[in-house]
């Protein structure tokens, strides 16, 4: 095929890949040959173009390229949103707005090189306890909305009063193979992985049957088709666990090894502890990447703790 005519002469038959990551669709079917009268196999890949850098001045303003959006959620300082960049459409884009943006979601969302750190618990105590203690409650404000019934409200599949779990902000709630929720504690003194003890084994457990089920009851996935990981360090220091599709592949570094410790290989560490002296997450060295703008590089390089890159 040459042409939009052409093109809509295809046959489709199936769906053989699906990638969210890539924005794209690959479909089996046929075409007509020459003489429209044998129907020739084809494979037709279509992929959503990369958004153009210099559309940018125009994407908002008196000019913009977005005829239509509609809000998604809005709590505390996040906004998603859907939005057309023309009528009759599926929808183009999703956009996150963070405003007021601090300094800290500037330097997270900036593109940075990263270096490999290996934390052992001096170090946690030294450096990485004293920077989670210093961010403002604020900080997790969109949390306590959330826990406190102030904000998604309607999105929450689950609450109880050990944890809620709803849609991850990342996703865009209709394509299973990129399925993400969030699991929020409301148990506010676990800050990170480090916090975790043999106590908590059964919280950790019910989070892991609870999503299990949710999931199951309400998209048909079972246990096999999640991965529930959390990440270390994270970006928000109050104890949550992610829930993603495990077929879903993105570069995004959040599911990279380093960051994303697997729920169940947290649980079996945990169960490995005999209950007596501290415990495992109080004295494993955690190696992960940092990157260059990361609020901890500069306390980590100062402390000699930064491996040659
Ligand atoms: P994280 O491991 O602390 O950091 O995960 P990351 O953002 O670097 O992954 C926090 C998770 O909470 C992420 O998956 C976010 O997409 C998600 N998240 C963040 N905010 C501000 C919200 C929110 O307001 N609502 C919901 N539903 N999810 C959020």
């Amino acid at each position: 095929p040459k042409s939009l005519e052409q093109l809509n002469g295809f046959t489709f038959e199936k769906i053989i890949n699906e990638d969210p990551a890539t924005h794209s669709l690959t479909l089996l079917g046929s075409f007509p040959d020459a003489h429209g009268q044998n129907e020739i196999t084809a494979i037709v890949r279509i992929e959503k173009t990369a958004l153009n850098a210099s559309d940018a001045e125009r994407l908002f303003g008196e000019n913009s390229m977005i005829r239509r959006a509609v809000l998604e959620e809005s709590t505390d300082i996040y906004t998603w949103m859907f939005a057309w960049l023309g009528e009759n459409r599926e929808r183009d884009v999703k956009i996150n707005v963070i405003c007021p943006a601090t300094e800290v979601h500037i330097r997270k969302y900036t593109r940075q090189e990263v270096v490999m750190i290996s934390e052992t618990p001096e170090l946690y105590e030294q450096v990485v306890k004293p920077y989670i203690q210093a961010f403002p409650p604020s900080r997790t404000q969109w949390v306590e909305n959330i826990l406190t019934g102030l904000s998604e409200q309607n999105k929450l599949l689950y609450s109880s009063d050990q944890f809620v779990i709803l849609p991850d902000m990342k996703w865009d709630l209709k394509t299973i193979s990129s399925l993400y929720l969030t699991v929020i504690a409301q148990d506010r003194t676990i800050r990170s992985m480090r916090d975790l003890r043999k106590e908590h084994v059964g919280l950790l457990k019910s989070i892991r049957r609870k999503s299990y089920s949710i999931v199951k009851n309400k998209w048909d996935l079972g246990p096999g088709s999640l991965r529930l990981f959390i990440h270390y360090q994270p970006s928000y220091y109050h104890f949550h666990v992610h829930v993603v599709n495990a077929n879903y592949q993105t570069g995004n570094a959040g599911m990279m090894v380093g960051q994303a410790h697997l729920l169940e290989d947290v649980i079996s560490l945990l169960e490995l502890e005999d209950g007596t002296g501290p415990g495992i997450f109080e004295r494993m060295t955690l190696t992960y990447a940092v990157g260059d703008q990361h609020g901890l590089h500069k306390a980590f390089k100062e402390a000699g703790a930064v491996l040659d890159g």
